[in-house]
């Protein structure tokens, strides 16, 4: 009996790690190195984060595949961009940072997050 909840304890361990560095994995930046990159918008934004350098234009790809309401309005309020998004369709958003430093973006009703890093 002790042995089946030690090994029941580890297993709830291996398994809390697991969860914990994937869940961290998310919020790791993408770095973006080309003028422009897709976000997919799906029950929130993919990636939620990336890195993009200041003061050069990059073009954030919206794409939205999730038919839910809540995601159909992007705003990037440090950018003063508010975007309709139709579904399946790619709309180009073109933001030059001209501050370094992490700005959050959401949908129209403010329950989904993404950020832009500025280096
Ligand atoms: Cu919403």
């Amino acid at each position: 009996m002790d042995k089946i909840i030690v090994a029941l304890t580890s297993i709830g361990g291996i398994a809390f790690v697991y969860w914990f560095f994937l869940m961290k994995k998310e919020e790791e930046a993408v770095v973006v190195n080309a003028s422009s990159i897709d976000i997919t918008v799906k029950g929130g934004y993919s990636p939620n984060v990336i890195s993009i350098p200041k003061g050069k234009k990059t073009v954030l790809n919206f794409i939205r595949k999730d038919s839910s309401s809540c995601l159909e309005e992007v705003v990037l309020g440090d950018f003063r961009i508010r975007r309709t998004l139709p579904l399946n369709k790619k709309i180009a958003v073109a933001v030059t940072p001209e501050k370094t430093g992490e700005f959050d973006y959401a949908c129209g009703m403010n329950m989904f997050h993404g950020k832009i890093i500025v280096t």
